[in-house]
């Protein structure tokens, strides 16, 4: 069964099984999961709230970890306490499926799944002295797409300042292992469209407001100075690896 085809069938399932009273049976094997953070925690910060200054400020990040992406657990599993099963998979798995998830559970799947597995992302692509550039096998694929690794950067932040609103820029892979630059509005998850995200620029206000107000440009400047390119090329690689296997 190809991967449209087993969606769809999925998709089908999901309605049977809601219509029984229970979504396990929608949700037990879906499409491969890509990372698998636990829909009911949040990942610790893995540095010091300061670690990113002065690039990022210690203030910022302590309110975006500990608040904003807090809130986004809390209201997820607020949103899913009545369906335990959902609770139980990783939060990655659950945006994915999100068309087969129930109709009145979808917008805080979206909202708010969507929250904690973009910033589950976000805190481990971040790191001061984290590398001077991509490495391996995603330096050629940047080269192959957009000419050259300033191309690209030129491309994602242009990107990242298109963005009307709250969003994220990213850099994704497709289903057969091809890199695109992409937007998504809100807290919607690329994975809810199939697509694998290898890295992101967080655009929301909250982001990066109390250093640089209203200078979105400046903030976007000083996220180059902040990727983990080691992790951010060690994760396209794997998951090209992944895909490669199905
Ligand atoms: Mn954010």
């Amino acid at each position: 069964m190809n991967i449209r085809t087993r969606r769809e069938f999925i998709a089908g399932c999901a309605v049977t099984a809601s219509m029984m009273g229970s979504v396990a049976t929608a949700v037990e094997a879906q499409n491969a999961p890509t990372d698998t953070h636990p829909v009911k925690t949040l990942p610790p910060l893995p540095y010091a709230p300061d670690a990113l200054e002065p690039f990022i400020d210690a203030q910022t990040m302590t309110l975006h970890h500990d608040k904003h992406h807090q809130a986004y657990v809390d209201n997820l599993n607020k949103a899913l306490a009545k369906t335990p099963k959902l609770t139980d998979l990783s939060v990655e798995q659950l945006v994915s499926d999100i068309d087969t998830i129930p109709m009145e559970l979808r917008p805080a799947v979206r909202n708010q799944g969507g929250g904690h597995a973009n910033h589950s992302l976000w805190w481990p692509s971040l790191k001061k002295n984290g590398g001077s550039g991509p490495t391996g096998d995603l330096v050629k694929a940047l080269d192959e797409k957009f000419t050259s690794f300033d191309a690209f950067q030129d491309r994602l932040t242009k990107a990242a300042l298109g963005i009307f609103g709250s969003g994220w820029a990213w850099l994704l892979l497709d289903k057969n292992g091809a890199i695109e630059i992409a937007t998504t509005p809100n807290q919607d998850s690329p994975l809810m469209t199939g697509k694998y995200p290898v890295f992101g620029i967080d655009v929301w206000e909250h982001a990066y407001y109390l250093k640089y107000q209203n200078r979105r440009p400046e903030y976007v400047k000083a996220f180059w100075n902040v990727v983990n390119w080691d992790f951010v090329s060690e994760r396209y690689s794997g998951l090209k690896a992944r895909l490669a296997k199905t």
